[in-house]
This record gives C-alpha cells, sequence and structure tokens, in this order.
C-alpha cells in the first residue's frame, strides 16, 4: 500500500516545489526591490465613441396663462426717504473791506495814587563812595606790602619796614623803589623815634642808612628828591664829613640820632610806604 502511493505523493511534491525552485533562482540573481516610482505624464484623450441609441419621444409640456395668474388691491404710499449726510464745511470765504473807525469810549476813571518814591542821592555821594573805596584799597595794598617785611612799624600815614637788607645807599634807593617806597626819614620827633623802634625790633648793631644827603653841595643835607630837610636829629658834633667820605645820613642804633656815613659802605636798609 505505502508503495502504491510513495509516487504519487513524490510527483505532487514536484510540481508543487518546481515552480519555488525557479523562482529562487531568479530571486538570486535580483537585486532587493526598489521604491515606487513617480506617477507618468497623462497620456491624450481617447477617441470619441460611438454614437448611443435614440431615446423615446417625452410628453408634451403645459402652457403658461399670465392671465389667469390673480392679483391684490394697490398699497399705501410710502413714507418720505432719508436725506443724504451732509458734505464737509466749504473754504472760509474772502475777508471783508475794512470798515470806518468807530466813535472815541469815554474816559476811564482815575487811577489810585503812587507810592511814594525814595530820595535820590546826589551824584558827589558816588563819587566820594569810590574815592573811598580806593583809598581803602591802596591802604590794604600798603598793609600787605608792609607786612611782607620782616619788621615793620605804623607811625602816622606811613609805615617804616626791615627785612634783614646791607646795601650800598644808591642800591637802597633802588630797593625801596621797587616795593613803592623811598629810603627811610623821620620827618618829625615822633616818625624819628617810630624809626627808632624798627631799629631795635629789628636787632640792628650797625647803623642803617636814613634817606638824606649832601653828596650834591657838602654841608646842605637833603631828602633824595633834593629838598631841604625840615626836621633833622644830628648827633652832637655831627654831620661832620669824616675824612671827607661821608655824605649819606645813617641813625645810631643807640639813640635815635643822626650821623652821616658813607654812601657806599653796606648798610641795613629801611624802607618807608605810604
Ligand atoms: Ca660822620
Amino acid at each position: 500500500m505505502v508503495s502504491l502511493v510513495m509516487p504519487y505523493i513524490s510527483v505532487l511534491l514536484m510540481l508543487q516545489s518546481g515552480p519555488q525552485l525557479l523562482y529562487g533562482d531568479e530571486s538570486q540573481n535580483c537585486g532587493p526591490k526598489g521604491e515606487k516610482g513617480d506617477r507618468g505624464v497623462q497620456g491624450p484623450p481617447g477617441n470619441a465613441g460611438p454614437p448611443g441609441p435614440q431615446g423615446s419621444k417625452g410628453d408634451s409640456g403645459l402652457s403658461a396663462n399670465v392671465d389667469m395668474i390673480p392679483t391684490g388691491p394697490k398699497g399705501d404710499k410710502g413714507d418720505q426717504g432719508f436725506s443724504g449726510i451732509p458734505g464737509p464745511t466749504g473754504r472760509p470765504g474772502f475777508p471783508g473791506p475794512k470798515g470806518d473807525p468807530g466813535f472815541p469810549g469815554s474816559p476811564g476813571m482815575p487811577g489810585f495814587p503812587g507810592m511814594k518814591g525814595q530820595q535820590g542821592s546826589p551824584g558827589g555821594d558816588v563819587t566820594s563812595l569810590q574815592s573811598q573805596i580806593h583809598d581803602l584799597t591802596a591802604k590794604f595794598a600798603m598793609m600787605e606790602k608792609a607786612a611782607s617785611f620782616g619788621t615793620f612799624r605804623k607811625v602816622g600815614q606811613k609805615y617804616f619796614v626791615y627785612d634783614g637788607i646791607l646795601k650800598t645807599f644808591d642800591e637802597g634807593i633802588q630797593i625801596c623803589k621797587e616795593v613803592g617806597g623811598t629810603i627811610a626819614l623821620a620827618r618829625n620827633a615822633v616818625e624819628n623815634q617810630a624809626l627808632l623802634k624798627v631799629v631795635t625790633a629789628s636787632g640792628l648793631s650797625e647803623k642803617p642808612f636814613i634817606g638824606v644827603t649832601d653828596r650834591d653841595k657838602e654841608g646842605q643835607f637833603v631828602d633824595i628828591d633834593g629838598k631841604l630837610l625840615t626836621f633833622t636829629n644830628w648827633a652832637s658834633g655831627q654831620p661832620d664829613n669824616y675824612e671827607k667820605t661821608q655824605h649819606c645820613g645813617t641813625i645810631i642804633v643807640e639813640s635815635g640820632l643822626w650821623d652821616d656815613a658813607s654812601c657806599n659802605e653796606p648798610r641795613p636798609i629801611m624802607c618807608e610806604i605810604q
């Protein structure tokens, strides 16, 4: 029984497996399945088809009769419609001609009385004030100048000052001139006493020059402006023009008396500022 059935089964297996073996061989020679391609261009339209069969005849339609349509009664007259929206404002017109002048108005009420004014200052006061300011400024400048010296003393309207300078008579004149003054010279006893105090306060041992000389005329002492002296305080026996070389005045430190001495010998220089 088995021997009869086996050949039949083999034939069935060959029929089923044959195409698979064939496809299997081909699939071994091809690559993997590619992606789906883009859609092709639409082809031209086909030819017109044959005419269809003739249709059956239709029924005849109803003809319309307008007179047969009934109409209603006439309606009432409608309301008046709205007017349109007003347009924009037009341009202003040109100005008219100038009118005639009007009549003058009535006079106004009298005003309130004004405030009483301050009494004006006469021009002379301003000038006086300016003069005072000028004087004060000058005094302040002189004080500043005097205070710049090591020793100074005020007497009347002048300052006697000393700053440790030793120079000849002519050099002293120039130095005092540079500070706006002259070589110190007492014009009276009070000033001479003040000058002596400056000498003492400065601790001087040498006789300082005073602003008198007789270089132009022997024996006639004058100030540095050449004016005759109205006050002198010569020591006894002075001026003696010792050895005929003494033509400039000095003040003795111990007494405040005067003595003539050489103009070219350096001595303390005291100035007066006023
Ligand atoms: Ca002398």
